[in-house]
């Protein structure tokens, strides 16, 4: 469908539209007290712009016929719509000039916002980024997910410690999500198959299951930034497929009749809080199951609009990206279809969905790896466990046996089966059989997934384990977040590098230019006074932003240390309490970091941080040089104020833990100087930005391994180090607790008696050391400076359009829509 080129919206025009929502969709005439009813208007103003190129991109999406990538995600961690939409819309000036006539300005428009916050971290947001990739770059893509009655919980301090309260994105509505009555969806679940001969002598499966779950579609549209395409993002809620049972209720039992609904809306209730592992839930599975059910049924019907009953286009027409292991039973549900409900022979069935999907692995940690009971799949999903078993023995009885005749350890080891005590589904290994590609998130990962963690499936399928590295959408990170610095840019980059991000690469010319140095120094202290007036109010402490800012941000995990840097702030307070003339850089610590709500160890190192911070933030001996905030409720909108003001980027995982990590490449490009470990994606950085721009220190993957071979021994550490020992053993006492001896003992106890599993002890010293380093390259201006901008023009690779290129290429075989 050819439009016609529109102007663009003027200021004006926008004020009215605005204006026409406050009046008719809120009836708000008296508006001037009521900034949440004019973001409402605002977004609603917005709408008009984004279903308009909703309509085209669909009509072009039909017409082309091309070719769709369907990314099936349980997470998307989109944080607020409103600036990205208009940066996107590139309307940002227009509702500026707009929301300022109307008496406001558009930056406290946009505060009103709740975060969409339907994930736990990396994986999540990396969906987002790669939504707002495949838009920009117009490729047709869908995203599939849950709609969370309840998000990622909000996070509150109470004394030091983290306490949840529910997450209520949705409590007042949500502008940002349509409902789509006439794409629902009717699931089954639970019940038995029967077996019935055929007159030609086979037999056909019938499923006749206990219960029937509906599934209510809500469509987010998708923005692509200075491009034609708004796709969509759609979310399933569970509902009870009647909302009342009639003869129950008329006999009397109004509460068995509600328990039903109840028990169905259970489903889409709420986000399971864990990053990277998750325990074998019954509800987390029928979640699972649920949205890709109904993802299934609806990429079927799309591809039915089209194609009608003829399937021989459906392998060059889709592909199914699964986002880690959680969608893996879409196979499984892709299979019975097609059997069961479109009467496919086993062999063909099998053959498209070999061709259909693809899988990208996040983690190599064991207890993050899917395993499902047996018993559990064989209640829920009678139907998918004996496909599952028919998948299992076709695999073992050709792939394997044809590569290892007779080696029946090799078939228990690769057996998508795991026997033992309690028979348990690998997930992965369903994954890794059925799909064309699988990818790790960055080189080293992908490395190690490859080696380590599926090296025999890499022996048997050649070609089939590849890399992506991950990547960040400049938009929000930082064109959106940081305009300052945006517009820095703007005058010695000539193309849109929020498009084209290796142009960045032209800043590096003005590495050494005293007179961009200076600017761009300049905007990196405006946006720390702005954090630190941030900081004052929400922890109410005061921060000097001549300090060196140092940030950590993302989940507490043991793998991520925070309990490292934890340990090494000590360590400078160790040095200044001998020493109050110890020379060092003031320094303001900023940690962000849920914990998951069952994880003790990470929860008693925010209770640590947040106890050691009170002394030391208040200890005048020091005067002012060492600072700690732990910003309450980290979540996409506090990053996106976080990672503009930071100096320095903590990224310290033990090596070979983090896939690859994603603020690691946010920080970076917005000027901040990385020290970390050679792990993920930082290995990747280091590259980039080379050897001078970066502090590089500890164990690395091998050295790690080594150890692990040779034995390791914490104590070893703890006594051949001083300062470690002391500041250890102050955590052992009640120095931060007087009268409660031990009240932060649990970090010491799991670093010495729990044998320290993720060796941040073999890694203190060259960490202390790194930072003695940082600390003498951030008293050079100069050398700062240069190094803060060599990181911001080095990062043309971190782009999720990049990344969103690569999986075209490589894997998902798009056009773009023209
Ligand atoms: N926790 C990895 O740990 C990676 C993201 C996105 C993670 C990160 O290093 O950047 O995925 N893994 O690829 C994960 O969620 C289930 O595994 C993460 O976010």
């Amino acid at each position: 469908m050819a439009t016609a080129t529109k102007k663009p919206l003027t200021a004006a025009q926008f004020k009215t539209k605005v204006l026409h929502h406050l009046n008719f969709t809120s009836s708000e005439v008296d508006f001037q007290d009521n900034p949440t009813a004019v973001l409402r208007a605002v977004c609603l103003a917005v709408n008009e712009v984004v279903y308009e190129k909703l309509k085209e991109t669909n009509a072009a999406h039909t017409d082309q016929k091309s070719r769709s990538v369907n990314y099936l995600s349980l997470e998307y961690l989109m944080g607020r719509m409103l600036s990205n939409n208009l940066h996107n819309l590139n309307l940002f000036e227009v509702a500026n000039k707009a929301v300022a006539d109307l008496g406001f300005e558009l930056e406290d428009i946009f505060e009103e916002g709740h975060d969409l916050a339907l994930g736990n971290g990396g994986l999540g947001r990396l969906a987002a980024c790669f939504l707002d990739s495949l838009a920009t770059l117009d490729y047709n893509a869908v995203g599939y997910g849950i709609h969370y009655e309840h998000g990622l919980f909000e996070q509150q301090f109470h004394q030091g410690r983290q306490i949840e309260t529910p997450d209520e994105w949705r409590e007042y509505g949500n502008p940002w999500e349509v409902c789509r009555p006439e794409a629902v969806q009717e699931i089954p679940l639970f019940g038995s198959v029967e077996t019935q001969a055929q007159v030609d002598g086979s037999v056909k499966k019938i499923w006749h299951p206990g219960q029937i779950i509906k599934g209510v579609p809500w469509d987010v549209p998708i923005v692509g930034y200075n491009s034609k395409t708004v796709n969509v993002l759609r979310l399933w809620e569970s509902r009870a497929c009647s909302h009342f049972d009639w003869d129950q209720f008329n006999a009397g039992s109004y509460q068995d009749a509600h328990s039903a609904q109840n028990q169905a809306e259970t489903i889409s209730k709420v986000l399971y809080p864990n990053d990277e592992t998750e325990a074998g839930k019954e509800l987390r599975f029928i979640q699972q199951y649920f949205f890709c059910a109904c993802s299934i049924k609806d990429i079927i019907k799309r591809y039915q609009k089209q194609y009608a009953d003829d399937w021989s286009e459906f392998a060059n027409q889709v592909v199914i990206q699964l986002n880690d292991t959680h969608p893996t039973i879409a196979i499984l549900e892709l299979m019975r279809t097609l059997m069961d409900d479109y009467d496919f022979s086993w062999d063909n069935a099998w053959a498209m969905c070999r061709k259909v999907f693809a899988y990208t692995n996040h983690t190599l940690l064991p207890e993050a790896l899917e395993k499902w009971a047996v018993s559990m799949f064989e209640r829920v999903l009678p139907r998918h466990l004996e496909i599952l078993y028919t998948i299992n023995e076709q695999f073992l009885n050709n792939d394997v046996a044809r590569m290892w005749p007779g080696d029946v350890q090799m078939r228990a080891q690769l057996s998508i089966i795991e026997e033992g005590q309690q028979k348990m589904v690998r997930m992965a290994h369903l994954c890794v059989v059925t799909s064309f590609k699988v990818n790790g998130v960055a080189q080293i990962h992908s490395d190690l997934v490859q080696s380590d963690l599926f090296p025999e499936f890499n022996a048997l399928y050649p070609g089939k384990l590849t890399n992506v590295t991950n990547g960040v959408t400049p938009r929000r990170w930082l064109k959106a977040c940081n305009p300052k610095l945006s517009k820095l840019l703007d005058t010695v980059v000539k193309t849109d590098w929020a498009k084209d991000l290796s142009s960045l690469d032209a800043v590096s010319e003005y590495a050494d230019d005293a007179k961009f140095q200076k600017k761009f120094m300049d905007i990196k202290h405006e946006n720390k006074v702005k954090l630190a007036g941030e900081i004052k109010s929400l922890t109410g402490v005061d921060v000097s932003a001549d300090a060196i800012f140092d940030v950590q941000i993302k989940r507490l995990h043991e793998y991520k240390r925070q309990h490292l840097n934890f340990l090494h702030i000590l360590g400078l307070y160790h040095r200044l309490l001998e020493n109050p003339d110890y020379d060092m850089q003031p320094r303001v610590f900023i940690f962000g970091a849920k914990a998951a709500p069952g994880y003790y160890l990470a929860k008693e190192i925010i209770y640590a941080i947040n106890k050691v911070a009170e002394r030391i933030n208040n200890d005048d001996r020091i005067q002012g040089k060492l600072k700690i905030v732990f910003m309450p409720n980290y979540r996409v909108t506090l990053a996106e104020k976080i990672i503009p003001a930071a100096d320095v980027s903590e990224q310290i995982s033990t090596a070979g833990k983090e896939a690859s990590g994603t603020g690691n490449m946010k920080l970076a490009l917005n000027g901040a100087v990385t020290i970390g470990t050679l792990d993920g994606a930082n290995v990747e950085i280091a590259e980039e930005v080379g050897d001078d721009n970066i502090f590089i220190f500890g164990n690395t993957v091998d050295q790690i391994k080594v150890m692990q071979v040779e034995g390791y021994n914490p104590w070893d550490f703890y006594h051949a180090d001083q300062e470690l020992k002391a500041v250890i053993d102050w955590l052992r006492g009640d120095f931060f607790t007087p009268g409660k001896p031990g009240e932060l003992s649990a970090i010491a106890h799991s670093l010495l008696e729990g044998g320290d599993p993720y060796r941040v002890l073999a890694d203190y010293a060259d960490y202390a050391k790194a930072q003695q380093a940082l600390d003498e390259a951030y008293k050079d201006s100069k050398r700062w400076a240069r190094m803060a901008i060599l990181n911001t023009a080095k990062m043309g690779k971190f782009t999720s359009d990049r990344s969103i290129q690569d999986y075209v290429n490589n894997i998902w075989k798009l056009t773009p829509i023209k």
